[in-house]
């Protein structure tokens, strides 16, 4: 088993360093985040550390990593590096670093598209994709501020804003989203 260090130093070298910092700001929102809801710190800290670990392979190896290690995936998230790096990152875990924890695997694979019946880890590493310190939208303070007070909430200002945003652009929205999103609205107020 390797080190957090260990780990630390191979992900760097998997990604540029502007996603590299994304990356470390999430490990320190989600530190804080585990905290707040008691979540497992290491858990929450090792799968931040890899959500994105396969975030700049190009596509076709995504999907080669996918299918040859005989995961299924539906055409939409097959065709999309934005949707399928979580998949493809939960696998990397897997194989590169001998993770087997299957709490850790699964906040890395719906790190993006989240899902119904989102475990507190899930939202955690969800959540702090979206507020690291590195990160600067409009709303994102706010979200900030509501994350302190209310996972849940919080987490469906994630889904909308994401939701809005891909509207805006005349984007696809994976139906997963859409079903996570109403689901977590279902734990809300
Ligand atoms: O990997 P990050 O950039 O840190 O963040 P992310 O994994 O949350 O999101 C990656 C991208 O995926 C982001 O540009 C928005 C996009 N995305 C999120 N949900 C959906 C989506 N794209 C489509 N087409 N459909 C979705 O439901
Ligand atoms: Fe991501
Ligand atoms: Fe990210
Ligand atoms: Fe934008």
């Amino acid at each position: 088993m390797l080190s957090f260090d260990e780990i630390q130093h191979r992900v760097s070298q998997w990604m540029g360093k502007k996603r590299f910092k994304h990356t470390l700001g999430v490990v320190e929102s989600a530190t804080q985040l585990a905290k707040l809801y008691n979540v497992d710190v290491e858990k929450a800290r090792l799968a931040a550390l890899l959500h994105d670990c396969a975030k700049e392979m190009p596509l076709k190896e995504m999907q080669d990593l996918v299918k040859e290690n005989n995961y299924k995936a539906d055409e939409e998230l097959l065709a999309n590096g934005n949707l399928l790096h979580g998949l493809a990152g939960m696998i990397r875990a897997k194989l590169e670093f001998s993770i087997t924890d299957s709490e850790i695997l699964e906040a890395i694979r719906v790190h993006t598209t989240g899902k119904v019946g989102m475990s507190k880890l899930d939202k955690v590493i969800f959540l702090a994709d979206y507020i690291e310190p590195n990160r600067d939208f409009p709303g994102v303070d706010e979200l900030r501020n509501v994350a302190k007070k209310d996972l849940n909430k919080a987490v469906l200002l994630g889904f909308d804003n994401t939701i809005n945003h891909l509207i805006e652009q005349h984007l696809s929205i994976y139906p997963l989203t859409i079903l996570g999103r109403n689901d977590v609205l279902k734990s809300c107020k």
